[in-house]
Order: structure tokens, then sequence, then C-alpha cells
């Protein structure tokens, strides 16, 4: 069992690193665009593999049936949330009160606003809500050329895992616990629980907040 966590860490490990992993609710896993249809923030393939959800901001890639991917981040450039100044760091922010904003890039659709909701009238702002279980998105998105995203749905919404539920099946266990605990000690970024590429004691008191918690 031990050899069989150590491997998954170092997968987990490789994934990370190559910005794969997701911690996006496999039975809930999609949103909806008026012009763009379903859209699948986990698991459409192994390249771009999904949207991982941090505290403070998203990476990863949501794929589109009708448009293609839209790119969330690749993670900030230098602190933990995206400038936006320019394309050279763009992403999806995540406020404190668990708000979305920033941009997200369509490769066929171009500038997706994260923030979009908020501005209309009234607002509807995109949010994270860390209160209901399963964890879930609301709101909506705007994207320059197709118009509403909704994240609003009953059911069909962006369900998000715990931040440790390290191994992102759903359940927090001491499973999760052993194994951020092996990767902390490696340093491996699967232990990287606030998403700013280094795994350090923040990490630490943060997995275990979230661990208490249950989420
Ligand atoms: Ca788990
Ligand atoms: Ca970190």
């Amino acid at each position: 069992m031990k050899h069989f966590l150590a491997s998954l860490v170092a997968l987990g490990a490789a994934a990370a690193a190559r910005g794969q992993t997701t911690n996006i609710d496999q039975d809930y896993k999609h949103s909806f665009g008026e012009n763009i249809g379903f859209m699948n923030w986990r698991d459409a393939d192994s390249t771009n593999g999904g949207v991982h959800v941090y505290p403070t901001h998203l990476t990863g890639a949501i794929w589109c049936e009708n448009v293609g991917w839209i790119f969330v981040g690749s993670g900030p450039a230098d602190t933990n949330q995206y400038a936006n100044a320019d394309a050279a760091d763009y992403g999806v922010n995540v406020s404190p009160g668990g708000k979305l904003f920033g941009f997200g890039w369509g490769e066929n659709i171009g500038w997706v606003n994260f923030g979009g909701g908020a501005e209309a009238d009234p607002s509807q702002p995109a949010y994270l809500d860390s209160s209901v279980s399963p964890r879930r998105l609301y709101g909506y998105v705007w994207g320059e050329n197709v118009g509403w995203i909704n994240l609003d749905d009953d059911k069909t919404y962006v369900g998000v895992y715990c931040f440790a539920d390290v191994i992102a099946d759903g359940f927090v266990t001491g499973e999760d616990f052993d194994l951020f605990v092996e990767a902390f000690e490696l340093g491996d970024p699967g232990a990287d629980i606030n998403g700013d590429s280094f795994v350090t004691g923040e990490d630490f008191d943060q997995f275990v907040a979230a661990f208490e918690a249950g989420c």
C-alpha cells in the first residue's frame, strides 16, 4: 500500500507539474453556454486535463463541445493571483469571499470575463460557494463573442472538491492526510495546496484547516 501511494504521489507530481490535476467533482463537471453548449471542466482529454480550483485562482482548461478549449490560466506569474494586465499573465482569480474574476482565453472565442456577471444589472457574480455540499460554482460568466455562460443551474453545475481532498475522489479521509504528509515531506507539487508552485508551511496550515473543517 505504501509503495502504491508513493507511486500515486509521483504520478500526481508529474501531473501537477504539467498542470493536469483537477479537483472538479466527477459527478458535477459541466457548465452551459447559451451559444456554446456544454462545457466540461474536468476530463475532456488527458492533454489539458481539466480545471484545478485553488483558494486564490484557477489553472487548466475547460472543453466546450462547440468551440474547443477555454484556458483559465497556467499559474500566476508572481503572486497568488493573475495580474491580467497583459496576455503574459492572464487567468481567473478567486477573491477571499469566493468571487471569481479575471479572464479566460478561448482558442476560438477570445476573452471570457469571469467577473462579467458581477457587472451585469442585476449583478449575478460568478462565485465559489464553500458553504454547500458539494462545494460548487454559481452565477454567470461573460464571453465577449459568445454571451452568457451559466454556472447557476440546479442540475448542470460545476462542483469543487475540498482543498484537503488530495486524492480528489469526493471524500476527505485519512488516506488524503497520509498522502499529503508524504507529498509535503518530499516537497512534491501534490502538496501545493495554495497553488503558488512552492511547498511551504502555508500549504501545511491550509491543508490542516481544510482537513479539520472536513469541507
Ligand atoms: Ca479523498
Ligand atoms: Ca504553496
